[in-house]
């Protein structure tokens, strides 16, 4: 094909790939916040989506006839990739693994949020593909026949090629960055979009294969280094709630900025507020989420299991099956009834599965619920009907129970129904954050007629409640708005900071207080059960007892970022936490192997899946097996 660059082959041929590489990098620049430091890396977002170009349409060169329609075949694929991520990144601010496209396949309602994230000039994405098909339906071009597919490896070699050139100069600006790199951000910056599908897919393989080939024999260094880490229980707390129920509530989007946040003069969350003061609760500000990928199924994962969820997709969809100490399996042996409670259905995040994993003995799923369209939106139930609909079952549940309730309605586009909310929305120019303030004051309301309930119903008195914002709801997207509800300019130091959402211990008879330490999402877990009385200790988790004397206040990011009362590290630079001053790498690097270290050690047993190999002091084995959540029989 190549005999002559006069050869229309030849011309259709780059024409394809320099609209797919101009249209790539244009969305990159529309679309994507990558953060670029310097020339190198404008450059490499610029030269990087070459190589997948040459890699990809190059393989239409393999056939002999209609090549051209096998070429636009690709260009198109690779263009509805692209955009999927575009769509995808508009709310996650993360870009499509291949777990997340398990989790696409069992999560399958989310078609709604998807449709909010997508705008009619989105069509441009698809330039390229139409621009070939007109070239070719108006005869601009008329495709020979290939005879020659040794020519065909030509654009294959160029694309290893450039992208060894590529990496290279990558890997020279940022060391390491294929091995160590928890940041999908970086890796699309410096590599693209489709080479990072690439090296996704070899991860997610890989993953697989360290389960098969792991052995008891990696758990010595693993144990050794927990044990070494554990916090002691504090005695003024240690079995001060044995025997109580326990119930946690999961407060869908909440970020502690709401916390005391006044609009227009109006409390946001007047009930979570009166909790935060009150005295008799904990209230923890500088708690932060940890979630990753999963989102909400992530937070539930560290509050059950004290171990960091995946660094890519949902460790309830790709690690269901694995073998977990988690807080329903471990109060088993004390008696404990154990159940979630969630208005959506249960296949959602795969919850189906990886609660029998968990230990939860019951799940009350949608189809325990009055799911009319009065009472639903998003994902399923309202917090209010919700709530009220939970009470019943609640009081139902032998008692000591171990339960779990998964609030719905404060979720992202956070739009209410009329007739919902009396409370004003924002005034930033931006309708998702203006929504936000009036839908947490819903949830706000729904908790305290829920509290009110609890008590008249004497739950109250004899359950310790833990209440946490799952992640955040205002993602970087809207860092505008988000700068006028602040007060200041949302810089990378400052979005690190917003990643508090707020936690509320509640425990009965016991005094609280507001409690400053920093602390995460994976330190819950062991705080409850040194308050139930049971000893960690022998238990291989990530997190420790807030309370403990010995607690040390290192909160690791899910991508390798941390914070601490002292330093913060984001996006590979450290600042000082209280001024929010750049400072020396150096500063942040004892911080950075701890943070580091904490998500490895937790990495290799949950890929590896270790804990099949070990046996805590006083935990009973259970059969997830046995366990079936059927839905309500009507
Ligand atoms: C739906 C709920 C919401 O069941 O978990 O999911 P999120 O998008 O917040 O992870
Ligand atoms: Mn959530």
């Amino acid at each position: 094909m190549f005999t002559s660059l006069q050869d229309k082959n030849v011309h259709f041929f780059l024409i394809a790939i320099l609209l797919f590489w101009i249209k790539t990098y244009v969305t990159y620049r529309i679309e994507f916040n990558l953060g670029i430091d310097n020339e190198m890396q404008e450059f490499l977002l610029f030269i990087n989506p070459l190589s997948s170009a040459l890699l990809f349409l190059g393989a239409a060169l393999l056939f002999k006839k209609h090549w051209g329609a096998v070429l636009i075949g690709i260009e198109f694929l690779m263009s509805f990739w692209l955009y999927a991520n575009v769509v995808y990144y508009r709310f996650f601010d993360d870009f499509i693994t291949i777990p997340v496209i398990t989790q696409l396949k069992v999560n399958g309602g989310q078609s709604e949020s998807a449709l909010s994230l997508m705008n009619p000039l989105d069509i441009f994405y698809f330039t390229d593909t139409v621009v070939l098909v007109l070239l070719l339906a108006f005869k601009v071009f008329t495709l020979k026949p290939r005879n020659n597919r040794r020519v065909a490896m030509l654009p294959m070699v160029a694309a290893v090629a450039v992208f060894m050139f590529n990496l290279s100069l990558a890997e020279a600006d940022r060391p390491e960055l294929l091995t160590r790199s928890f940041d999908r951000n970086y890796l699309v910056k410096y590599l693209g979009a489709y080479n990072f599908t690439i090296y996704d897919t070899i991860q997610t393989t890989r993953s697989s294969i360290q389960r098969t080939l792991a052995s008891s024999d990696d758990l010595t260094e693993i144990e050794n280094n927990i044990k070494a880490n554990f916090a002691k229980p504090n005695p003024d707390y240690f079995g001060k709630a044995e025997g109580m129920n326990v119930m946690y509530i999961s407060l869908e989007s909440l970020q502690t900025f709401m916390i005391d946040y006044k609009l227009d003069g109006q409390e946001v969350t007047p009930f979570l507020n009166s909790l935060a003061h009150d005295g008799e609760t904990f209230y923890f500000d500088n708690f932060f989420h940890q979630t990753g990928q999963g989102k909400t199924s992530d937070a539930e994962f560290m509050m059950e299991t004290s171990l960091f969820p995946l660094s890519q997709g949902s460790v309830f969809i790709n690690k269901a099956q694995n073998t977990y100490h988690a807080a329903p399996a471990i109060l088993k042996s004390k008696g404990y009834t154990s159940a979630a409670l969630h208005g959506n259905y249960k296949t959602f995040w795969n919850r189906n599965e990886m609660y029998k994993s968990l230990g939860y003995d019951r799940f009350y799923d949608a189809t325990y619920y009055d799911m009319s369209p009065e009472n639903t939106k998003n994902y399923g139930m309202k917090d209010k009907p919700f709530l009220k609909e939970s009470m019943p079952l609640l009081e139902e549940l032998p008692q000591p129970f171990y339960s779990k309730l998964i609030l719905l309605s404060n979720h992202f586009p956070f739009k209410m129904d009329e007739g919902d909310t009396d409370f004003p929305a924002g005034d930033f120019g931006d309708s998702v954050v203006n929504q936000y303030f009036q839908s947490a004051n819903y949830m706000d309301n729904a908790l305290e007629e829920f509290f009110n309930d609890l008590k008249e119903s004497g739950l109250y008195d004899n359950t310790i409640i833990v209440m946490y914002g799952d992640h955040y709801g205002i993602s970087e997207n809207h860092n505008d708005a988000m700068a006028q509800v602040v007060g200041e300019e949302i810089t990378p130091f400052k979005n690190a900071q917003l990643q508090r959402v707020p936690l509320f211990i509640h425990v009965p008879g016991v005094k609280g207080g507001v409690v400053h330490k920093y602390s995460g999402e994976v330190d819950v877990q062991p705080t409850i059960m040194h308050l139930l009385g049971v000893n960690t200790r022998d238990y291989l988790q990530s997190g420790n007892d807030i309370l403990s004397p010995e607690f040390k206040e290192i909160v690791p990011f899910r991508n390798g970022d941390f914070v601490t009362p002292d330093v913060t590290q984001v996006g590979g630079k450290c600042y000082e936490t209280g001024t929010g001053e750049e400072m020396d790498m150096t500063t942040c690097e004892p911080s950075d192997q701890v943070a580091k270290e904490k998500l490895e050690v937790s990495d290799r047993i949950v890929t590896k899946d270790l804990l099949r190999f070990y046996e805590p002091e006083g935990f009973v084995p259970f059969d997830r097996n046995e366990i079936q959540y059927t839905g309500k029989q009507e």
